[in-house]
């Protein structure tokens, strides 16, 4: 089911409880602002998540609430983390879902992270 983007944070998310390393992850970044790891249902070659460490549902919230040290901080790490893969020269996709036309499934905002081979014109 789809998350309802207007929903407050909840604590309990799958993805929160990544980020708290209570349930295990491989986990490829980490540093103040975000945390990077595999996809556990990969639909390319490549597929990583990245997520802030702040308490944001979606893109929506993040923009409309972040500090601008916290999306700084977001946005360098999603570079820095395609860099270290090497994706830069064959190239990549970064995509967002928020909310229930999307699919948004897990309520804390995640930037998946595509590359590994050409991608077609939509994934996820
Ligand atoms: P979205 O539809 O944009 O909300 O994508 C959620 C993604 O999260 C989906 O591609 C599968 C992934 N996912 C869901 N649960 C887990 C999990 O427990 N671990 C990992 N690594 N990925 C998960």
């Amino acid at each position: 089911m789809p998350i309802d983007a207007t929903q407050p944070y909840d604590d309990q998310n799958i993805f929160a409880k990544i980020l708290r390393g209570e349930i295990p992850s491989k986990r490829v970044y980490e540093d103040q602002w975000a945390i990077a790891f595999h996809d556990i249902a990969p639909v390319a070659p490549i597929h990583i998540l990245v997520i802030p460490t702040g308490r944001y549902v979606s893109w929506d919230d993040f923009s409309a609430k972040a500090s601008a040290e916290e999306i700084t901080g977001f946005v360098r790490a999603v570079g820095k983390v395609a860099r270290d893969l090497g994706l830069v020269a064959p190239g990549y996709r970064l995509l967002a879902n928020v909310g229930q036309h999307s699919g948004q499934e897990v309520p804390h905002l995640h930037v998946h992270l595509f590359g590994g081979q050409p991608l077609g014109p939509m994934l996820v």
